[in-house]
């Protein structure tokens, strides 16, 4: 994607690798779409996945990707316009999760998922309890942070890296009670509909095939 023309996707896909060097790219909400890619490369430009489902299907090993994904989180080049101070962009890899189908997508172990979750899910259940800041507890970084290659699925809710007193505080305030509950669980539900994408204009490197 290479101009400041949006680039909407309409329904869920699969690409080859999506590259934005300028513009918007947007994953319209609310309709449990999927956006499915080899390679994300966002240079300049932004990814508003809104309240739908990003899986970078990757080919191991997966190097230094999570760190990349964890970069352009703190950087808002990957965003939601769904955010809220409960609700954030969780990302992990599957060959942690273990799961065969995301968001109604089948998803193989060299992927990762990324979604709109409560802030502190660590484990991706929907949920932001117990057992989530257990997982926090064990991977502190210490009190002052500092940097860091903490995940998400370790305990790093505001992407710096670290996992410190920031990341209990957005856990804290997420906090959907100690057996959990509240939370939407993953998303199983099919995506609806699939309609054509409207394409960005002049030159790209996006291939785009529906699934
Ligand atoms: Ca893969
Ligand atoms: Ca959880
Ligand atoms: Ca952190």
């Amino acid at each position: 994607m290479n101009n400041a023309a949006a680039f909407i996707v309409g329904a869920t896909q699969t690409l080859n690798a999506l590259t934005i060097n300028s513009g918007t790219a947007q994953i319209p909400a609310g309709a449990n779409k999927v956006l499915k890619t080899s390679a994300l490369t966002i240079d300049a430009g932004t990814l508003d996945v809104a309240d739908n489902a990003l899986v970078i299907d990757y080919t191991a090993p997966i190097g230094a990707l999570m760190g990349t994904v964890r970069s352009y989180l703190a950087a808002g080049k990957l965003f939601s316009s769904g955010q809220t101070t409960t609700k954030r962009l969780g990302y992990i890899d599957n060959a942690t999760a273990g799961l065969s189908s995301f968001s109604g997508q089948p998803v193989d172990p060299t992927s990762i998922l990324l979604k709109l979750t409560t802030a502190g899910d660590a484990d991706f259940d929907g949920d932001t309890d117990g057992v989530d800041i257990g997982t926090w507890a064990v991977n502190f970084t210490g009190e002052l942070g500092g940097t860091g290659t903490m995940t998400w699925a370790q305990g790093d809710w505001d992407y710096d890296g670290d996992v410190d007193g920031v990341d209990a505080g957005l856990w804290a305030t997420a906090f959907t009670g100690e057996l959990g509950g509240g939370g939407a669980g993953l998303n199983t539900t099919p995506p609806s509909a699939i309609g054509a994408p409207r394409s960005s204009r002049g030159a790209t490197p996006v291939r785009i095939a529906l699934i």
